[in-house]
């Protein structure tokens, strides 16, 4: 009987310390960016911009959250500071703090009332549950006119959900990927958005857009990744599909797309780059996914958009070089032109620089719209980077959504209408 006793009081021990054995490893702490800053650095020569980029192989100290070709944002650990700083003396550069505490700026992302409301909506950032059953919601609510679709299966298992908005057929198609990189939580904010008022505004500009093209639209590509920036680590940009040769988890989506892939530069080779490309093209389910969809129904598209931020930039091919442009390169840029300055005249004023993606930032090989425009042959293929410039980067606090959103709708409205007077709107194949 005593033996007995005792036996379940170690059967007893031994389960509570399994149990929170256990609870560690499901409850992991979320990363924290106490501290934590971002510089903008102006580079004048080749030689800086190495030395600066050098440091980025210090994953855990430094991280680049954007690079423009004279210059890049760095985001540094507090105890790199020393180190940080005697580099920029040796190579005499200098730095500008554009974000003195980036943890402060997380805990501040959603406002203050909106934090606590458990309601969909644009006043807060929603979760990729939110959105799915925000998503279901609306799909019920307009059966007529749309129609639900799955891209494929991420790497973690989850579906790659997708919303058509046909309000009659034949019309040109749009196709709007948004939410590839993880922690541009601004993109599928803005894409959320968009569908809501394509659906349900009185407008009379926006019934027009909504009525007479073919929406594909793609809320949130990279799941596992965008489910990662809410539950672990707000800053993540890559896939969560571990690598066979590293530690570092994840492969950058928009160097993943097989057209010049790993070519002049534009990707990394390197698991632990921000732009790694991967150990080869489409060896991502989400982007094999998408290329497959895409494929699928490539006759009917006229124009594809893929959402990114930030910098305010209408980005056009090529990426994958500078050295020459698109044959339909002057109407690329009156497009975007027609962009531009449609936002810069809401009240809000916001500038959006435009030119080819290799032009005006950095080569980068593999992305979306490359792939799109060259194997694809979606003549009107544009990277949006919303906002802002800088200021709050990545961590757009979310009283800025709308504003953003309405920049995006008054701007695509300018786009198409831009792409219709230079014929591109027409049937693709007869
Ligand atoms: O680097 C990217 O994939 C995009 N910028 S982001 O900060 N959202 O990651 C830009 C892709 C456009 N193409 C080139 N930069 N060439
Ligand atoms: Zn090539
Ligand atoms: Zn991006």
């Amino acid at each position: 009987m005593r033996l007995y006793a005792l036996f379940t009081v170690i059967f007893f021990v031994a389960t509570i310390n399994a149990a929170s054995i256990f609870q560690k490893t499901e409850i992991q702490q979320k990363v924290r960016y106490d501290n934590y800053k971002v510089f903008k650095i102006k580079y004048e020569t080749e030689m800086q911009r190495q030395k600066l980029l050098d440091l980025t192989k210090i994953y855990q100290s430094f991280r680049l959250w954007h690079e423009d070709s004279s210059e890049c944002y760095l985001m540094v650990a507090p105890n790199a500071l020393p180190f940080f700083e005697e580099t920029l003396k040796r190579n005499n550069a200098s730095a500008e703090i554009l974000i003195a505490n980036v943890q402060d700026l997380i805990d501040k992302e959603n406002e203050a009332d909106a934090r606590a409301s458990d309601k969909f909506g644009w006043t807060r950032y929603n979760s990729l549950a939110e959105i799915d059953a925000w998503l279901d919601e609306i799909l019920a609510g307009y059966p007529d006119v749309t129609d639900g679709f799955v891209v494929g299966k991420s790497y973690e298992g989850r579906d790659i959900r997708g919303i058509k908005i046909s309000y009659r057929s034949g019309n040109p198609g749009v196709f709007i990927e948004s939410n590839i990189h993880a922690r541009e939580w601004i993109t599928s904010a803005t894409a959320t958005w968009l569908i809501n008022e394509l659906l349900s505004s009185s407008d009379d500009l926006v019934r027009d857009l909504a009525e007479s093209h073919d929406w594909y639209i793609v809320p949130v590509l990279n799941v596992d990744g965008f489910v990662y920036t809410h539950e672990k680590d707000r800053l993540w940009r890559k896939t969560r599909q571990p690598s066979n040769i590293s530690q570092c988890i994840g492969v950058d989506p928009n160097r993943n797309y097989d057209s010049h892939w790993m070519e002049n530069g534009g990707a990394s080779s390197d698991p632990c780059n921000e732009a790694y490309a991967g150990p080869h093209a489409f060896s991502e389910p989400e982007t094999k996914a998408l290329s497959d969809f895409v494929a699928s129904i490539k006759d009917k598209l006229n124009i594809m958009i893929a959402f990114h931020s930030y910098s305010q930039l209408l980005l056009s091919p090529y990426g994958h070089t500078k050295d020459e442009v698109p044959e339909n390169y002057d109407d690329l840029m009156q497009v975007a032109k027609a962009y531009s300055d449609t936002v810069k005249d809401l009240p809000y004023g916001t500038v959006y620089r435009y030119g080819s993606s290799a032009g005006i930032l950095y080569p980068a090989s593999g992305t979306t719209i490359d792939w799109a425009y060259n194997e694809q042959d979606i003549k009107i293929s544009y990277t949006i980077e919303f906002r802002d410039t800088g200021n709050f980067g990545f961590v757009l606090p979310s009283a800025f959504i709308i504003p953003n959103a309405e920049e995006a709708l008054i701007g695509i409205i300018a786009l198409l209408a831009e792409s219709k007077e230079l014929g591109y709107l027409e049937p693709k194949y007869i």
